[in-house]
């Protein structure tokens, strides 16, 4: 797993003056900072609590006088989820910073707000994001999103453009590249927990065991499948088109009915497109998939599912949009020069372009979502939409139909002519797709 890499790299970057820090470590360095005017009262009256759950990083929630807090997050020195065995830089945070100050310029209010940040401690102290919840969490509990859509194809469209060759000058461009070209242990994450481990035996992978071990083991036999997700590792590690958020799954959304934010963009770096889109396409699919685990009666989650659909929809028709629109209003960049499209040809020569661009970051799109879900069912982090099911049974289910979509996705992506064909898939696959029994799950092996 990246191993001699990730060690040296943890090693070497781990800056002076670091130290993981409890509650009252943190009490004591708010209360020096100026922001601490902010939370009112004394120090110690402040209530500080940890309550991190994700794979990576300490998160507390420093809470003040009235309704005034922060959220603080801090980078541990190795992979929380694992343990110290698995080193991690503290670069990351230096990242997650930079990407979020970038994102910021072109969608204020689509991310929380940075309070104070400190390079040596690794942490960034923001806003505290109240009443939202973690978007994951509230679609297991069938609560409808109206806004998201609208909200997370605003973000994809706006910094994914802004920060392409499309908007940029090619100068600027290499700067944002060279930027994050130091996110490598990040980016090693994810070449090797999603598009290399799960397509082969690893110590890492874990799945729905007995019912999904012939699952499992078909993947790994799956030549078709093997070439497609390697075309796919190919575009991850050499298609620089804009700075990605990196880990855009519905776990770094944190919203309410009528506020979106979008947290966490450490993995960020300068990488193609489709990645983003097709993260948030994936963790939708997926959660549409589970909601046979989340439903007390069969059926009863049916018009959770059709708002799931539509939702998927959405996003991906708005995004279409919007990029668009940006295109249209402000492509002034290095990619298309405006000089050779000139005239009245040329506008239309270049507005062809702009679909055929699109049609290419759609199928790039399928087939990052496709192997989003396969690695959160074979690989080694998974999703609670998944995990929190559970009759093993039920679950195996849920990621059976789910990988049985996402084989088709990335192998025959060009089948998918727009994302109606996808959903329409998903549907079929959910509708008719057998619930596994002790005797299929046998055949399978
Ligand atoms: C070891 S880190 C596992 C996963 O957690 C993050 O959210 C990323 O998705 C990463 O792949
Ligand atoms: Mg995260």
């Amino acid at each position: 797993m990246g191993g001699e890499n990730a060690v040296n790299t943890a090693t070497a970057q781990k800056p002076e003056g670091y130290r993981i820090l409890n509650a009252e470590d943190l009490r004591h360095l708010i209360a020096h900072l100026p922001l601490a005017r902010q939370l009112g009262g004394r120090p110690e009256t402040w209530r500080i609590e940890e309550v991190g759950d994700g794979n990576l990083n300490l998160v507390f929630l420093v809470r003040g006088k009235g309704s005034s807090g922060f959220a603080v997050k801090q980078a541990l020195p190795y992979v929380r989820l694992v343990g110290e065995s698995w080193p991690l830089p503290l670069s990351r945070a230096h990242y997650e910073h930079s990407a979020l100050t970038r994102q910021a310029k072109h969608v204020p209010k689509l991310v929380p707000k940075i309070h104070h940040y400190d390079e040596a401690l690794a942490l960034i102290v923001m806003e505290l994001l109240e009443p939202h919840i973690i978007m994951r969490h509230g679609m297991m509990a069938g609560t409808l999103y109206p806004k998201f859509a609208e909200d997370i194809s605003s973000f994809m469209a706006a910094t994914l453009f802004h920060t392409s060759t499309l908007a940029m000058t090619a100068e600027n461009f290499k700067s944002l590249m060279a930027h994050f070209a130091g996110n490598t242990a990040l980016c090693n994450i994810t070449e090797d927990l999603i598009f290399t481990e799960p397509y082969m035996v690893a110590e890492n992978n874990r799945w729905t065991r007995p019912w999904l071990d012939g699952h499992a083991a078909k993947i790994r036999q799956d030549n078709d499948l093997k070439i497609a997700i390697s075309r796919l590792k190919l575009k991850f590690m050499g298609s620089p088109q804009a700075m990605i958020h990196g880990d855009l799954h519905t776990g770094s959304v944190m919203l309410t009915s009528d506020d979106t934010r979008i947290i966490d963009p450490e993995f960020a770096f300068v990488g193609p497109m489709g990645f983003d889109v097709g993260a948030v396409i994936a963790n939708l699919l997926l959660n549409y998939f589970s909601q046979i685990g989340h439903e007390n009666k069969p059926g009863i989650r049916d018009d959770y599912r059709q708002w799931i659909v539509d939702t998927i929809e959405k996003v991906w028709t708005l995004f279409h949009r919007k990029f668009l629109d940006e295109w249209r209003t402000h492509g002034h960049g290095d990619g298309y020069p405006y000089k050779l499209f000139d005239n009245r040809h040329g506008t239309l020569a270049l507005e062809r372009e702009r679909e055929s661009y699109m049609g290419r970051l759609f199928r790039d799109t399928l087939g990052f979502a496709a192997a989003k879900m396969i690695r959160r069912i074979v690989g080694l982090a998974h999703n609670i939409d998944l995990e929190y099911i559970e009759n093993p049974k039920i679950r195996a289910t849920a990621e059976a139909r789910s990988l049985m979509l996402a084989r088709d996705l990335m192998v025959n992506t060009s089948d998918y002519r727009d994302i109606t064909v996808v959903t329409a898939a998903a549907r079929r696959i959910n509708d008719t797709t057998p619930e596994l029994t002790e005797r299929n799950q046998r055949d399978e092996d």
